[in-house]
């Protein structure tokens, strides 16, 4: 495949939990001028609007991606842009909009322009019959909305690298945590929403059970990771190039309370499942990444303490 028509990074949903950091770290990599960050929000005073280019872009709107590719010379399309589980059920037909019709927004773009994608995937590809510690390769059959879209994400990211040669690639995350975005109405929420309450008010309210098991990693790790597999050499990139497994920490909730209280004073928790916990019930404790680490090297560097004291000491500011 011949090389793209420009060299510039474009991140869709770039105002969201992981593009806010992604925006920064790539342009620290690559200079200010180098990426453009786009959402289909305004947000004047975000950290991705003042610090380099900025586009307003819907990205189901496929004229309007287009050109903003031709005009900001776009090389490489790092798609954040999505609707997340929990807003997901409520909302199904906006979800699959979103997720689905803006992936092939991209895609095709990427196709005609030859630019190489991140196209992320989630951990909620999985459903209720996949081991509890999930496999890179197995059957996925999801029960949520979003889930089905990100499953179908992964099917068009391979159709599109088979059938065109489009380079892309993505990665299943975990559930995320980091403090300097709100996380974006996902069902891991509880694990960043946590720290935001104990040191506000003293006390959270879970919508999980102490009980609830999930994968789950410190952004900055996410971070690293993402930007290491859009990096490695085309010939490193294997069969899960739509989707890599890639593991961080897997606690309970309970465990993360239990975490947060030896670090906040009188911390209290109580556990009230609400809806949410039927999607966290329906994914994976934890996951296998043996495909991420002989691929492409990836190792986490952030366990439970580590990310507890980053989260606390980054609030405190
Ligand atoms: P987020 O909800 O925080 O941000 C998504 C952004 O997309 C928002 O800023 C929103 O305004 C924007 N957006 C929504 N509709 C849009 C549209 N039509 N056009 C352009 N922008 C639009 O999400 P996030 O946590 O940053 O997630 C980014 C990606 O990573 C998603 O694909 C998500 O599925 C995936 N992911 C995230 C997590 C996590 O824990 N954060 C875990 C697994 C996978
Ligand atoms: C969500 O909870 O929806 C996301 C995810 C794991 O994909 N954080």
């Amino acid at each position: 495949m011949a090389g793209a028509s420009g060299n510039r990074i474009l991140v869709t949903g770039a105002l969201g939990q992981i593009g806010t950091e992604l925006v920064e770290a790539l342009r620290l990599q690559h200079g200010k001028d180098a990426v453009v960050a786009s959402d289909v929000r305004d947000l004047p005073d975000h950290s991705c609007v003042t610090g380099g280019p900025y586009r307003h872009l819907s990205v189901i709107d496929a004229n309007g991606f287009d050109k903003v590719v031709r005009e900001e010379e776009i090389g490489t399309v790092y798609h954040l842009a999505a609707i997340l589980s929990a807003t997901g059920e409520k909302k199904p037909e906006l979800c699959e909009r979103i997720n689905v019709g803006g992936t092939i927004t991209v895609l095709e773009a990427a196709r005609k322009h030859r630019l190489r994608v991140y196209a992320p995937s989630s951990i909620a590809v999985f459903g209720p019959d996949a081991p509890k510690h999930a496999p890179q390769v197995c059957s996925l059959n999801p029960t949520t909305i979003y889930g089905k879209t990100k499953v179908t994400g992964e099917r068009l990211a391979m159709n599109y690298w088979k059938q065109y040669g489009v380079d892309v690639r993505g990665i299943r995350y975990p559930g995320l945590i980091s403090y300097r975005s709100p996380a974006g109405g996902g069902t891991t929420d509880y694990a960043v929403d946590i720290f935001h309450a104990a040191l506000e008010n003293g006390h959270y309210d879970c919508f999980v059970k102490a009980e609830t098991r999930l994968p789950m990693m410190y952004m900055d790790d996410a971070i690293r990771a993402t930007i290491a597999l859009m990096d490695a050499p085309i010939d490193s990139i294997g069969s899960a190039r739509g989707g890599y497994n890639i593991s961080g920490i897997s606690f309970t909730a309970g465990e993360l309370a239990d975490a947060v209280a030896a670090r906040v004073p009188d911390f209290t928790c109580d556990f009230r499942p609400d809806v949410r916990q039927e999607y966290a019930d329906s994914w994976p404790d934890s996951i296998d990444d043996s495909m991420a680490q002989s691929d492409w090297h990836w190792k986490a560097d952030y366990d439970l303490n580590a990310l507890c004291d980053a989260m606390i000491s980054g609030l405190k500011g």
